[in-house]
């Protein structure tokens, strides 16, 4: 038989790692890390698994530093001895920012892949085992080497810089509209069928420059720019319509905006 590869799970929290509880008539964090790679069973058969716990929140808690951090602890484990990737397990609500900033950080061949669940673990039929099983089937193939950072849910493989999530709460919720998925875990075997092009990578030392992000809407006046400039921020992401149209009556703002340097 061949020798296990070695795959460190970070956890990060959401619903993944959360309970019902009556008292607050919801979801509450409830799942230590240990206890959810203890609740996958067969893990021990794929990889030789080691959990750290990263944080257990709901994944809005999470933050661009965060992410930062994260990442600079799984490229650091990535660097020990033996080690084939890195599982992450995350709420569904951000793990598409999260991946896509783990991705433009991530420069080694070993795989990084995200995962999630849409049901709690203590809920009737919980999707989180499943998809840590499949999620460090795939960080320990061969096939992942170079595949850069993924998300894989329900079985389906996807590139960080395509994925979205597109329903609030059925598990056959993620996408990646216009490309498509890159691969799929098989009972037998993980299968990729494309390999992310286009991927960008950066290696800043800290995150520190604020940089807002403003969404055209109908009706959008300038207000939200002169704001964000007089809050400080460096940079403004503008998200317009279509290919990036927005009224003109935005078209000062972002002027005195540019003037000022942002
Ligand atoms: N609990 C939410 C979150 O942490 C939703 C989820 O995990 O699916 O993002």
């Amino acid at each position: 038989m061949s020798e296990k590869k070695k795959v460190i799970v970070f956890t990060t929290g959401g619903t993944i790692a959360m309970k019902f509880d009556p008292k607050v008539n919801g979801l509450v964090p409830a799942v230590s890390g240990a206890d959810l790679a203890a609740a996958v069973p067969g893990l021990d058969k794929l990889a030789d698994v080691e959990v750290r716990e990263f944080s257990n929140h709901a994944s809005c808690a999470m933050t661009p530093q965060k992410m930062f951090q994260l990442s600079q602890m799984i490229e650091e484990a990535l660097k020990e001895e033996g080690v084939a990737g890195a599982v992450v397990t995350h709420g569904t609500d951000t793990v598409e920012e999260t991946a896509y900033m783990l991705d433009i950080l991530h420069k080694s061949e070993k795989p990084i892949v995200l995962t999630a669940a849409m049901r709690g673990a203590g809920d009737t039929s919980p999707d989180g085992p499943a998809n840590i099983y499949c999620a460090v089937k795939t960080a320990a193939s061969e096939e992942a080497k170079g595949k850069g950072v993924m998300v894989l849910l329900n079985e389906i493989i996807h590139a960080a810089g395509q994925v979205r999530k597109t329903h609030s709460a059925n598990p056959d919720t993620f996408a990646s509209p216009w490309w498509g998925p890159i691969g799929y875990c098989d009972v037998d075997r993980v299968v990729f069928r494309r390999t992310p092009l286009d991927r960008h990578t950066y290696s800043p030392k800290e995150l520190t420059a604020r940089v807002d992000i403003v969404t055209g809407q109908t009706g959008i006046g300038r207000d939200y720019i002169d704001f964000a400039v007089a809050q400080g921020c460096k940079g403004i992401v503008l998200e317009g319509f279509g290919r990036g149209n927005l009224p003109a009556i935005v078209e000062p703002a972002i002027k005195d905006a540019t003037d000022k340097g942002v």
